[in-house]
């Protein structure tokens, strides 16, 4: 069994002072730093949005956070953010960035958004992370990052479905919680679909871990 890391848009305008801010963003940093020495492969995914993306309020001059209907979706209107070559695209300052083998951008195409870091929300196209993992060898995967009603939990989904082994290391992800309890839903969502919900110390081998050797362990 070989377990990869995936670090999910831990980039600067989803951390405070950018321009679509997850609470507690920046929390989740020296987490995933600890992390990533307990995993053989680290990936990441960015953000990566054309600045004329349809996922922007500004774009359709509408409010951010308000919903509507595109394209037979329901798409939730953010405050622009992660633009292709902003600082606010950027990994958060602070992330240990050297042990990322690759980086996969995701939202690029501006008709469409794309919470996964496999596939967009229409699940039309790849963006090659499942195909890259799977000829490293890949059987199971850790999802870590903002945010975790967002695109952690739909990473998390598609990698389930994909067939990889699935764990999410809670603690080092934070959520939007657009409407309260949105983070606490996704993780009974992502519950209910088999994936994993853990916290760091499981990994760590802390007293509170059970018997049994967590997926996300030491290769
Ligand atoms: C995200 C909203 C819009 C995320 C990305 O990374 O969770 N959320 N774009
Ligand atoms: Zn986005």
């Amino acid at each position: 069994m070989t377990t990869s890391l995936i670090l999910v848009d831990v980039q600067n305008d989803f951390c405070p002072g950018g321009s679509l801010p997850v609470p507690g963003g920046f929390d989740v940093i020296p987490v995933i730093n600890r992390l990533q020495s307990l995993f053989g492969l680290v990936v990441a995914t960015k953000d990566w949005h054309p600045k004329d993306h349809s996922s922007f309020a500004v774009n359709h001059g509408k409010q951010p956070y308000e919903v509507i209907e595109l394209d037979g979706m329901t798409q939730a209107l953010w405050p622009a953010h992660c633009v292709q070559g902003t600082p606010g695209a950027d990994y958060a300052p602070g992330l240990d960035t050297k042990r990322i083998a690759k980086v996969f951008l995701k939202g690029v195409d501006r008709k469409i958004d794309s919470y996964s870091g496999f596939f967009d929300n229409g699940h039309k196209r790849a963006t090659g992370l499942g195909d890259y993992l799977r000829q490293q060898g890949v059987t199971d995967v850790a999802v870590v990052g903002l945010a975790t009603d967002y695109c952690v939990k739909w990473t998390a989904m598609d990698a389930q479905q994909l067939g990889f082994g699935t764990t999410v290391v809670l603690d080092a992800c934070r959520g939007v919680n657009l409407k309260p309890g949105d983070v606490d839903r996704a993780v009974e969502e992502m519950k209910a679909a088999g994936i994993r919900l853990i916290e760091i110390a499981e990994l760590l081998g802390a007293p509170k871990t059970a018997r049994q050797a967590p997926a996300g362990g030491a290769p």
